[in-house]
Protein backbone atom coordinates (compact mmCIF):
# COMPACT_ATOMS: atom_id res chain seq x y z
CA UNK A 1 0.00 0.00 0.00
CA UNK A 2 0.88 3.93 -0.88
CA UNK A 3 2.01 5.52 2.87
CA UNK A 4 1.05 8.91 0.75
CA UNK A 5 -2.46 7.61 1.86
CA UNK A 6 -1.90 8.42 4.93
CA UNK A 7 -2.17 12.40 6.61
CA UNK A 8 0.29 14.62 6.13
CA UNK A 9 0.70 15.37 10.30
CA UNK A 10 0.44 11.62 10.72
CA UNK A 11 2.14 10.95 14.23
CA UNK A 12 5.01 8.19 13.66
CA UNK A 13 6.28 6.64 16.82
CA UNK A 14 7.74 4.16 19.11
CA UNK A 15 6.04 2.97 22.59
CA UNK A 16 7.75 2.39 25.70
CA UNK A 17 6.66 2.51 29.62
CA UNK A 18 8.41 3.53 32.38
CA UNK A 19 8.43 0.06 34.39
CA UNK A 20 9.85 -1.76 31.24
CA UNK A 21 12.14 0.64 30.27
CA UNK A 22 13.73 2.98 33.16
CA UNK A 23 15.16 1.11 35.43
CA UNK A 24 16.59 3.36 38.32
CA UNK A 25 14.08 1.71 40.98
CA UNK A 26 14.86 3.48 43.64
CA UNK A 27 16.90 6.96 42.32
CA UNK A 28 16.42 10.21 43.07
CA UNK A 29 13.21 9.65 45.34
CA UNK A 30 11.50 7.50 43.66
CA UNK A 31 8.75 5.79 45.73
CA UNK A 32 8.44 1.40 45.62
CA UNK A 33 5.79 0.39 42.69
CA UNK A 34 3.15 -2.47 42.71
CA UNK A 35 5.78 -3.99 39.99
CA UNK A 36 8.33 -3.18 41.92
CA UNK A 37 7.34 -4.90 45.21
CA UNK A 38 5.45 -7.94 42.64
CA UNK A 39 8.76 -8.90 40.69
CA UNK A 40 11.06 -8.76 43.68
CA UNK A 41 8.86 -11.76 45.00
CA UNK A 42 10.22 -15.22 43.96
CA UNK A 43 8.53 -17.05 41.19
CA UNK A 44 6.60 -13.80 39.98
CA UNK A 45 8.35 -13.26 37.06
CA UNK A 46 9.49 -16.33 35.06
CA UNK A 47 13.59 -15.98 34.56
CA UNK A 48 13.46 -14.43 38.09
CA UNK A 49 14.37 -10.83 36.79
CA UNK A 50 12.76 -7.45 37.76
CA UNK A 51 12.95 -3.68 36.31
CA UNK A 52 15.22 -2.71 38.92
CA UNK A 53 17.76 -1.87 35.98
CA UNK A 54 15.16 -2.73 32.75
CA UNK A 55 17.24 -1.29 30.01
CA UNK A 56 18.34 1.78 32.01
CA UNK A 57 16.09 4.62 29.84
CA UNK A 58 16.06 6.45 33.33
CA UNK A 59 19.77 7.42 32.53
CA UNK A 60 20.21 6.54 28.79
CA UNK A 61 17.48 8.33 27.47
CA UNK A 62 19.66 11.08 25.26
CA UNK A 63 21.07 8.14 23.52
CA UNK A 64 17.49 6.38 22.74
CA UNK A 65 16.20 10.06 21.61
CA UNK A 66 19.40 9.22 18.84
CA UNK A 67 18.07 6.09 18.03
CA UNK A 68 14.32 8.05 17.88
CA UNK A 69 16.22 10.49 15.65
CA UNK A 70 18.22 7.97 13.04
CA UNK A 71 14.46 6.54 12.83
CA UNK A 72 12.87 9.58 11.27
CA UNK A 73 9.93 9.27 14.19
CA UNK A 74 8.02 12.22 14.88
CA UNK A 75 6.68 11.03 18.27
CA UNK A 76 7.66 9.26 21.12
CA UNK A 77 5.21 7.34 23.26
CA UNK A 78 6.13 6.82 27.01
CA UNK A 79 4.31 6.77 30.35
CA UNK A 80 4.74 8.44 33.67
CA UNK A 81 6.35 6.25 36.71
CA UNK A 82 3.77 7.56 39.11
CA UNK A 83 5.94 6.47 42.13
CA UNK A 84 8.61 8.62 40.95
CA UNK A 85 6.66 11.94 40.96
CA UNK A 86 4.29 10.45 43.93
CA UNK A 87 6.55 8.22 46.29
CA UNK A 88 3.77 7.52 48.37
CA UNK A 89 0.40 8.64 45.95
CA UNK A 90 -0.95 11.82 47.75
CA UNK A 91 0.12 11.30 50.91
CA UNK A 92 2.95 12.81 50.60
CA UNK A 93 5.62 15.40 48.94
CA UNK A 94 5.67 15.78 45.21
CA UNK A 95 9.34 14.42 44.66
CA UNK A 96 10.88 17.35 42.88
CA UNK A 97 13.61 15.03 40.60
CA UNK A 98 11.15 12.86 39.05
CA UNK A 99 9.78 15.78 38.17
CA UNK A 100 13.16 17.47 36.71
CA UNK A 101 13.63 14.01 34.87
CA UNK A 102 10.77 13.99 32.84
CA UNK A 103 10.94 17.41 31.93
CA UNK A 104 14.33 17.04 30.99
CA UNK A 105 13.39 13.82 28.74
CA UNK A 106 10.36 16.12 27.41
CA UNK A 107 12.41 18.75 26.44
CA UNK A 108 14.72 16.83 24.54
CA UNK A 109 12.56 15.25 22.66
CA UNK A 110 10.94 18.67 21.83
CA UNK A 111 14.46 19.92 20.75
CA UNK A 112 14.57 17.21 18.17
CA UNK A 113 11.08 17.50 16.70
CA UNK A 114 10.06 14.54 18.12
CA UNK A 115 6.26 15.25 20.00
CA UNK A 116 6.06 12.79 23.61
CA UNK A 117 2.70 11.39 23.48
CA UNK A 118 2.48 10.30 27.18
CA UNK A 119 0.68 7.41 29.37
CA UNK A 120 -0.36 8.50 32.82
CA UNK A 121 -0.15 4.67 33.70
CA UNK A 122 0.99 1.89 32.57
CA UNK A 123 0.35 -0.60 34.77
CA UNK A 124 2.75 0.29 37.69
CA UNK A 125 1.28 2.34 40.68
CA UNK A 126 3.09 3.61 44.25
CA UNK A 127 2.83 0.24 46.39
CA UNK A 128 1.84 2.53 49.26
CA UNK A 129 -2.06 2.78 47.33
CA UNK A 130 -2.23 -1.00 47.30
CA UNK A 131 -1.37 -1.40 51.09
CA UNK A 132 -3.70 1.80 52.46
CA UNK A 133 -6.88 0.48 50.35
CA UNK A 134 -6.18 -2.44 47.83
CA UNK A 135 -5.57 0.56 44.79
CA UNK A 136 -7.82 0.03 42.42
CA UNK A 137 -10.60 -2.33 44.57
CA UNK A 138 -10.89 1.05 46.15
CA UNK A 139 -13.12 4.14 45.07
CA UNK A 140 -10.43 6.34 46.70
CA UNK A 141 -8.17 5.34 44.07
CA UNK A 142 -10.03 7.93 41.80
CA UNK A 143 -9.30 10.76 43.99
CA UNK A 144 -5.82 9.26 44.07
CA UNK A 145 -5.55 9.34 40.19
CA UNK A 146 -7.08 12.49 39.62
CA UNK A 147 -4.47 14.21 42.17
CA UNK A 148 -1.38 12.46 39.89
CA UNK A 149 -2.80 13.41 36.73
CA UNK A 150 -3.73 17.15 37.50
CA UNK A 151 -0.40 17.59 39.08
CA UNK A 152 1.62 15.91 35.88
CA UNK A 153 -0.73 18.20 33.74
CA UNK A 154 0.15 20.94 35.81
CA UNK A 155 4.23 20.56 35.28
CA UNK A 156 4.09 18.75 31.63
CA UNK A 157 0.91 20.05 29.58
CA UNK A 158 2.30 23.11 28.56
CA UNK A 159 5.14 21.07 26.34
CA UNK A 160 2.73 17.88 26.32
CA UNK A 161 -0.44 18.21 23.78
CA UNK A 162 -1.10 14.30 23.75
CA UNK A 163 -2.49 12.29 26.87
CA UNK A 164 -3.25 8.57 28.03
CA UNK A 165 -4.92 7.86 31.03
CA UNK A 166 -4.54 4.22 31.30
CA UNK A 167 -2.73 2.08 29.67
CA UNK A 168 -4.86 -1.27 28.87
CA UNK A 169 -7.16 -1.22 31.84
CA UNK A 170 -8.97 -4.03 30.04
CA UNK A 171 -5.63 -6.23 30.32
CA UNK A 172 -4.78 -4.73 33.94
CA UNK A 173 -8.39 -6.02 35.53
CA UNK A 174 -8.29 -9.65 33.76
CA UNK A 175 -4.79 -9.95 34.45
CA UNK A 176 -4.29 -8.62 38.14
CA UNK A 177 -7.68 -9.86 39.40
CA UNK A 178 -9.05 -12.98 37.06
CA UNK A 179 -5.67 -14.37 36.52
CA UNK A 180 -3.45 -13.28 39.34
CA UNK A 181 -0.48 -12.99 36.76
CA UNK A 182 -0.33 -9.30 37.78
CA UNK A 183 -0.01 -7.50 40.83
CA UNK A 184 -1.62 -7.32 43.41
CA UNK A 185 -1.80 -11.43 42.15
CA UNK A 186 -5.66 -11.92 43.10
CA UNK A 187 -7.75 -14.60 41.69
CA UNK A 188 -9.65 -17.70 42.58
CA UNK A 189 -10.57 -21.23 41.52
CA UNK A 190 -10.88 -22.32 38.69
CA UNK A 191 -8.93 -19.29 36.93
CA UNK A 192 -6.33 -19.98 39.52
CA UNK A 193 -4.91 -20.50 42.86
CA UNK A 194 -4.10 -16.94 44.59
CA UNK A 195 -4.42 -16.17 48.39
CA UNK A 196 -6.85 -13.79 47.64
CA UNK A 197 -9.19 -12.59 45.54
CA UNK A 198 -12.25 -13.49 43.69
CA UNK A 199 -11.58 -14.05 39.93
CA UNK A 200 -15.77 -13.36 39.07
CA UNK A 201 -16.32 -10.34 40.46
CA UNK A 202 -12.58 -8.33 40.99
CA UNK A 203 -11.84 -7.45 37.44
CA UNK A 204 -15.03 -5.69 36.59
CA UNK A 205 -14.89 -3.90 40.40
CA UNK A 206 -11.10 -2.75 39.57
CA UNK A 207 -12.71 -1.86 35.94
CA UNK A 208 -15.21 0.02 37.52
CA UNK A 209 -12.96 2.36 39.30
CA UNK A 210 -10.68 2.65 36.68
CA UNK A 211 -13.26 4.16 34.20
CA UNK A 212 -14.11 6.44 36.60
CA UNK A 213 -10.42 7.13 37.73
CA UNK A 214 -10.19 8.33 33.50
CA UNK A 215 -13.41 10.79 34.29
CA UNK A 216 -11.85 12.39 37.06
CA UNK A 217 -8.77 13.14 34.91
CA UNK A 218 -10.23 14.11 32.28
CA UNK A 219 -12.74 16.53 34.06
CA UNK A 220 -9.64 18.07 35.69
CA UNK A 221 -7.96 18.47 32.09
CA UNK A 222 -11.38 19.96 30.67
CA UNK A 223 -12.05 22.52 33.67
CA UNK A 224 -8.17 23.27 34.31
CA UNK A 225 -5.71 23.06 31.51
CA UNK A 226 -7.46 22.23 28.65
CA UNK A 227 -8.09 25.37 27.48
CA UNK A 228 -5.19 27.22 27.70
CA UNK A 229 -2.37 24.04 26.90
CA UNK A 230 -4.36 22.92 24.08
CA UNK A 231 -4.11 19.16 23.94
CA UNK A 232 -6.47 16.07 23.50
CA UNK A 233 -7.09 13.28 26.07
CA UNK A 234 -7.70 9.76 25.52
CA UNK A 235 -7.03 6.15 26.82
CA UNK A 236 -5.80 3.08 25.08
CA UNK A 237 -6.93 -0.24 24.82
CA UNK A 238 -5.78 -3.91 24.44
CA UNK A 239 -8.16 -4.34 20.90
CA UNK A 240 -7.42 -8.09 19.75
CA UNK A 241 -9.47 -8.98 16.86
CA UNK A 242 -12.27 -11.67 17.42
CA UNK A 243 -13.19 -13.76 13.99
CA UNK A 244 -16.07 -15.94 14.49
CA UNK A 245 -14.96 -19.36 14.09
CA UNK A 246 -17.72 -20.41 12.18
CA UNK A 247 -20.79 -18.85 9.97
CA UNK A 248 -23.29 -20.03 12.95
CA UNK A 249 -25.19 -17.16 14.15
CA UNK A 250 -23.94 -18.35 17.80
CA UNK A 251 -20.53 -18.05 17.24
CA UNK A 252 -21.33 -14.68 15.31
CA UNK A 253 -23.09 -13.71 18.59
CA UNK A 254 -20.20 -15.02 20.82
CA UNK A 255 -17.96 -12.76 18.61
CA UNK A 256 -20.03 -9.81 19.28
CA UNK A 257 -20.00 -10.18 22.90
CA UNK A 258 -15.79 -11.02 22.84
CA UNK A 259 -15.81 -7.42 21.49
CA UNK A 260 -18.02 -5.53 24.28
CA UNK A 261 -16.36 -7.78 27.11
CA UNK A 262 -12.90 -6.76 26.27
CA UNK A 263 -12.74 -3.83 24.55
CA UNK A 264 -15.67 -1.90 24.99
CA UNK A 265 -16.19 -2.57 28.30
CA UNK A 266 -13.99 0.26 29.12
CA UNK A 267 -14.86 2.53 25.98
CA UNK A 268 -18.99 1.85 26.05
CA UNK A 269 -19.19 3.98 28.98
CA UNK A 270 -16.71 6.58 28.52
CA UNK A 271 -18.40 7.37 25.52
CA UNK A 272 -21.77 6.68 26.10
CA UNK A 273 -21.89 6.70 29.96
CA UNK A 274 -22.91 2.87 30.34
CA UNK A 275 -21.62 -0.56 29.87
CA UNK A 276 -22.37 -2.40 27.15
CA UNK A 277 -25.93 -4.29 26.72
CA UNK A 278 -24.91 -7.65 26.50
CA UNK A 279 -22.70 -7.16 28.97
CA UNK A 280 -25.33 -5.66 31.69
CA UNK A 281 -27.73 -8.41 30.33
CA UNK A 282 -25.55 -11.90 31.35
CA UNK A 283 -23.80 -10.24 34.16
CA UNK A 284 -26.54 -8.68 36.28
CA UNK A 285 -25.65 -7.85 39.81
CA UNK A 286 -21.74 -8.38 39.34
CA UNK A 287 -21.77 -5.64 37.19
CA UNK A 288 -21.53 -2.14 38.74
CA UNK A 289 -23.83 0.64 38.01
CA UNK A 290 -23.42 4.44 37.25
CA UNK A 291 -25.14 6.62 39.10
CA UNK A 292 -26.60 9.88 37.52
CA UNK A 293 -24.07 12.02 38.51
CA UNK A 294 -21.11 9.33 37.47
CA UNK A 295 -22.77 9.68 34.28
CA UNK A 296 -22.72 13.24 33.96
CA UNK A 297 -19.14 12.87 34.72
CA UNK A 298 -18.21 10.04 31.81
CA UNK A 299 -20.06 11.47 28.97
CA UNK A 300 -17.86 13.58 26.40
CA UNK A 301 -14.81 11.43 28.25
CA UNK A 302 -12.22 11.47 25.56
CA UNK A 303 -10.56 13.05 22.42
CA UNK A 304 -9.26 9.99 20.96
CA UNK A 305 -8.90 5.74 21.19
CA UNK A 306 -5.84 4.71 21.46
CA UNK A 307 -5.55 1.22 19.81
CA UNK A 308 -3.15 -1.46 20.56
CA UNK A 309 -3.41 -4.35 18.07
CA UNK A 310 -0.90 -7.20 17.84
CA UNK A 311 -3.31 -10.38 16.90
CA UNK A 312 -6.63 -12.20 16.12
CA UNK A 313 -8.17 -14.59 17.70
CA UNK A 314 -10.86 -17.26 16.77
CA UNK A 315 -14.13 -16.92 18.82
CA UNK A 316 -16.48 -20.10 19.44
CA UNK A 317 -19.83 -19.58 21.63
CA UNK A 318 -20.17 -21.32 24.87
CA UNK A 319 -24.18 -21.48 25.31
CA UNK A 320 -24.67 -23.60 23.22
CA UNK A 321 -21.71 -25.71 22.88
CA UNK A 322 -19.57 -27.01 24.90
CA UNK A 323 -16.30 -25.33 25.66
CA UNK A 324 -13.31 -26.44 27.66
CA UNK A 325 -13.51 -26.03 31.37
CA UNK A 326 -11.62 -22.96 32.56
CA UNK A 327 -11.97 -21.25 28.96
CA UNK A 328 -15.13 -19.17 28.61
CA UNK A 329 -17.33 -21.45 29.84
CA UNK A 330 -18.55 -18.71 32.82
CA UNK A 331 -20.83 -15.90 32.54
CA UNK A 332 -17.86 -13.58 33.52
CA UNK A 333 -15.96 -14.56 30.87
CA UNK A 334 -19.04 -13.84 28.79
CA UNK A 335 -19.55 -17.73 27.74
CA UNK A 336 -17.09 -17.55 24.62
CA UNK A 337 -13.94 -19.26 24.25
CA UNK A 338 -11.13 -17.24 22.24
CA UNK A 339 -8.26 -19.36 19.96
CA UNK A 340 -5.69 -19.00 17.73
CA UNK A 341 -6.90 -22.21 16.11
CA UNK A 342 -9.81 -23.42 13.75
CA UNK A 343 -9.39 -27.59 13.44
CA UNK A 344 -5.84 -26.99 14.21
CA UNK A 345 -5.38 -24.82 11.48
CA UNK A 346 -3.70 -21.56 13.28
CA UNK A 347 -5.71 -17.88 12.23
CA UNK A 348 -2.41 -16.92 10.61
CA UNK A 349 1.26 -17.08 10.72
CA UNK A 350 2.48 -18.21 14.26
CA UNK A 351 5.28 -16.86 16.04
CA UNK A 352 7.42 -18.10 18.95
CA UNK A 353 4.65 -16.53 21.08
CA UNK A 354 1.67 -18.53 21.68
CA UNK A 355 -1.11 -15.92 21.97
CA UNK A 356 0.31 -13.94 18.87
CA UNK A 357 -0.57 -14.87 15.21
CA UNK A 358 0.61 -12.96 12.44
CA UNK A 359 -2.92 -11.94 10.73
CA UNK A 360 -2.57 -8.40 9.04
CA UNK A 361 -6.48 -8.62 8.02
CA UNK A 362 -7.12 -8.20 11.89
CA UNK A 363 -5.83 -4.58 11.84
CA UNK A 364 -8.33 -3.45 8.97
CA UNK A 365 -11.09 -5.61 10.66
CA UNK A 366 -10.46 -3.74 14.20
CA UNK A 367 -9.74 -0.35 13.03
CA UNK A 368 -13.02 -0.32 10.87
CA UNK A 369 -14.75 -2.10 13.86
CA UNK A 370 -13.69 0.81 15.86
CA UNK A 371 -14.24 3.32 13.31
CA UNK A 372 -18.13 2.32 13.05
CA UNK A 373 -19.31 1.61 16.96
CA UNK A 374 -17.67 4.98 17.81
CA UNK A 375 -18.47 7.58 15.31
CA UNK A 376 -15.11 7.29 13.48
CA UNK A 377 -13.80 8.89 16.93
CA UNK A 378 -10.48 9.66 15.74
CA UNK A 379 -7.94 6.80 16.82
CA UNK A 380 -4.25 6.55 17.04
CA UNK A 381 -2.58 2.89 16.87
CA UNK A 382 -0.52 3.28 20.07
CA UNK A 383 0.90 0.00 19.53
CA UNK A 384 1.66 -3.01 17.20
CA UNK A 385 4.55 -5.18 17.08
CA UNK A 386 6.23 -8.66 16.59
CA UNK A 387 7.63 -10.56 19.60
CA UNK A 388 10.19 -13.30 19.83
CA UNK A 389 11.64 -15.91 22.02
CA UNK A 390 15.20 -14.66 23.44
CA UNK A 391 17.76 -15.16 20.91
CA UNK A 392 20.22 -16.51 23.70
CA UNK A 393 17.89 -20.23 24.14
CA UNK A 394 17.76 -20.24 19.78
CA UNK A 395 21.41 -20.09 19.50
CA UNK A 396 21.11 -20.30 15.61
CA UNK A 397 19.42 -17.41 15.03
CA UNK A 398 20.82 -14.09 13.81
CA UNK A 399 18.94 -11.93 16.28
CA UNK A 400 19.77 -8.72 13.91
CA UNK A 401 18.12 -10.41 10.85
CA UNK A 402 14.36 -9.86 12.36
CA UNK A 403 12.91 -10.43 9.03
CA UNK A 404 9.84 -11.82 10.36
CA UNK A 405 9.31 -8.55 12.70
CA UNK A 406 9.86 -7.06 8.94
CA UNK A 407 6.99 -8.52 7.40
CA UNK A 408 4.81 -8.13 10.32
CA UNK A 409 5.16 -4.51 10.76
CA UNK A 410 4.59 -4.23 6.72
CA UNK A 411 1.30 -6.12 6.52
CA UNK A 412 0.01 -4.67 9.42
CA UNK A 413 1.23 -1.20 8.26
CA UNK A 414 -0.45 -1.77 4.65
CA UNK A 415 -3.52 -3.07 6.29
CA UNK A 416 -3.79 0.26 8.53
CA UNK A 417 -3.17 2.43 5.07
CA UNK A 418 -6.12 0.37 3.68
CA UNK A 419 -8.52 1.19 6.69
CA UNK A 420 -7.70 4.82 6.56
CA UNK A 421 -8.41 5.09 2.72
CA UNK A 422 -11.68 3.59 3.41
CA UNK A 423 -12.47 6.43 5.58
CA UNK A 424 -10.92 5.76 8.92
CA UNK A 425 -9.66 8.55 11.32
CA UNK A 426 -6.17 7.04 12.23
CA UNK A 427 -3.67 10.08 13.13
CA UNK A 428 -0.61 7.92 14.37
CA UNK A 429 1.09 4.58 14.79
CA UNK A 430 3.38 3.96 17.36
CA UNK A 431 5.65 0.55 16.68
CA UNK A 432 6.21 -1.34 20.29
CA UNK A 433 8.86 -1.46 20.51
CA UNK A 434 12.20 1.10 20.26
CA UNK A 435 14.18 -1.55 22.49
CA UNK A 436 14.02 -5.19 23.81
CA UNK A 437 12.77 -4.62 27.31
CA UNK A 438 11.19 -6.09 29.93
CA UNK A 439 8.68 -8.27 29.33
CA UNK A 440 5.97 -8.17 32.24
CA UNK A 441 5.85 -11.97 33.61
CA UNK A 442 7.85 -13.21 30.44
CA UNK A 443 11.15 -11.31 32.33
CA UNK A 444 13.65 -10.80 29.00
CA UNK A 445 12.73 -13.87 27.84
CA UNK A 446 10.62 -11.91 25.04
CA UNK A 447 12.06 -9.34 22.66
CA UNK A 448 9.83 -6.91 20.92
CA UNK A 449 12.70 -4.38 19.90
CA UNK A 450 13.63 -2.45 16.49
CA UNK A 451 17.15 -2.43 18.18
CA UNK A 452 18.11 -5.18 19.83
CA UNK A 453 19.46 -4.95 23.61
CA UNK A 454 22.49 -7.04 25.53
CA UNK A 455 21.06 -7.12 28.59
CA UNK A 456 24.45 -7.73 30.26
CA UNK A 457 25.99 -4.88 28.81
CA UNK A 458 22.82 -2.75 28.02
CA UNK A 459 24.34 -2.08 24.18
CA UNK A 460 21.66 -1.26 21.50
CA UNK A 461 22.18 -2.22 18.12
CA UNK A 462 19.55 -1.63 15.10
CA UNK A 463 18.22 -4.70 14.08
CA UNK A 464 16.82 -5.34 10.16
CA UNK A 465 13.04 -4.01 11.47
CA UNK A 466 14.82 -0.40 12.59
CA UNK A 467 15.64 0.48 8.43
CA UNK A 468 12.61 -1.16 6.61
CA UNK A 469 10.57 1.13 9.49
CA UNK A 470 12.76 4.21 8.71
CA UNK A 471 12.40 4.15 4.94
CA UNK A 472 8.30 3.63 5.64
CA UNK A 473 8.31 6.46 7.51
CA UNK A 474 11.04 8.36 4.49
CA UNK A 475 8.59 7.58 1.83
CA UNK A 476 5.05 8.82 3.84
CA UNK A 477 7.39 11.85 4.59
CA UNK A 478 8.75 12.46 0.46
CA UNK A 479 5.38 11.73 -0.89
CA UNK A 480 3.73 14.34 1.56
CA UNK A 481 6.19 16.75 0.77
CA UNK A 482 5.84 16.57 -3.46
C1 LIG B 1 0.88 -3.00 27.04
C2 LIG B 1 1.63 -4.16 26.60
C3 LIG B 1 3.09 -3.88 26.51
C4 LIG B 1 3.74 -5.17 26.11
C5 LIG B 1 3.50 -5.45 24.67
C6 LIG B 1 4.07 -6.75 24.20
O1 LIG B 1 0.19 -3.14 27.99
O2 LIG B 1 0.93 -1.92 26.47
O3 LIG B 1 1.42 -5.20 27.50
O4 LIG B 1 3.50 -3.34 27.72
O5 LIG B 1 5.09 -5.12 26.36
O6 LIG B 1 2.12 -5.51 24.42
O7 LIG B 1 3.38 -7.81 24.78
Amino acid sequence: EDPSSLPSNFLFGTASSSYQFEGAYKSDGKGPSNWDVFAHEPGNIIDGSNGDIAVDHYHRYLEDIRLMESLGVNSYRFSISWARILPKGRFAEVNMAGIHYYNRLIDSLLQKGIQPFVTLTHFDIPQELEDRYGGWLSPKSQEDFGYFADICFKYFGDRVKYWVTFNEPNIQATLAYRWGLFPPAHCSAPFGNCTVGNSETEPFIAAHNMILSHATAVNIYRTKYQKEQDGIIGIVIHAAWFEPISNSSADKLAAERAMSFFMSWFLDPIIFGKYPTDMIKILGPILPKFSRSDQEKLKNGLDFIGVNHYTSFYVKDCILSICEPGKGITKTEGYYEQNSKKNGVPIGQPTDLEWLNVYPQGMENMVTYVKERYNNTPMFITENGYGEEDDLQLKDKKPLDDLKRVEYMAGYLSALVSAVRKGADVRGYFAWSLLDNFEWEFGYTQRFGLYHVDFTTLKRTPKLSASSYKRFITEHNVRTII
